[in-house]
């Protein structure tokens, strides 16, 4: 299999999480693939994802597959022990919500860094819209600490580790961990966790964006 990879995405390290929790990483050929929205398309990853996103998943027979949670699945029907994805429907439905919660967290931490960068274009109404949702979303998770820690591991843990470590990497000074104790430390925990520890968010200078300063401010009116 071939996974249009990088070091820096919150979406990819979802994947990476799901292949070390099922041993499946050297099964995976990962290859560098640089995009940015603001950007014209890679045309290596337009070849196996027409989005131009990654991850992109392309497996040893059939079609290219995207997006993380499609291959998150594809991922846990190939190899099922141990589940990423509750085989009962409670715990499935459980899962994907938190897996829904987190993505779209994530999603609005990478667009809004994007925003930022378009510098005099960036709409202030999209930034306000991102940040209310980001503050409430992280204060739903907050809230959800306990139900999180009382649940074996699984793909809405692993997307929550990633929607968190963007916010570190990314969000550097937003103050998130002393505004979210209890998130902070069931986040510190997981990072105990071998897929988790292993497949930490880094910067490996390829980066085309540059330095973008964000606004993000836990414990502060808006
Ligand atoms: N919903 C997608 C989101 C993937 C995504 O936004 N990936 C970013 C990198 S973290 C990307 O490819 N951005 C380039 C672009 O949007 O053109 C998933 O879960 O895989």
């Amino acid at each position: 299999m071939k996974l249009h990879w990088s070091p820096r995405s919150p979406f990819v390290r979802k994947v990476m999480i799901v292949l070390h929790e099922k041993g499946l990483v050297d099964r995976v050929e990962l290859v560098r693939s640089v995009v940015v929205l603001a950007a014209p398309a890679n045309p290596d990853v337009l070849v196996d994802n027409p989005l131009g996103k990654i991850p992109a998943l392309v497996p040893d027979e059939g079609p290219a597959l995207f997006d993380s949670r499609v291959i998150c699945e594809y991922l846990d029907g190939i190899a099922p022990e141990p589940a990423m994805i509750p085989a009962d429907f409670d715990g499935r439905i459980r899962c994907l919500r938190w897996q829904a919660l987190a993505d779209g967290l994530t999603d609005i931490l990478v667009l809004w860094r994007n925003e930022v960068a378009g510098g005099d274009y960036a709409n202030p109404k999209i930034c306000g819209s991102y940040e209310t949702k980001a503050l409430a979303t992280v204060a739903r998770l907050d809230a959800e600490v306990p139900d999180l820690a009382a649940t074996p591991f699984g793909l809405g843990h692993a997307a929550a580790v990633c929607a968190l470590g963007q916010l570190d990497f990314r969000y550097g000074g937003s103050g998130w961990r002393e505004a979210h104790p209890a998130l902070a430390r069931w986040y510190d925990e997981m990072g105990s966790r071998p897929s988790v520890a292993a497949t930490a968010i880094e910067d490996d200078g390829a980066a085309i964006m540059g330095d973008v300063e964000m606004p993000l401010r836990f414990g502060r009116a808006s």
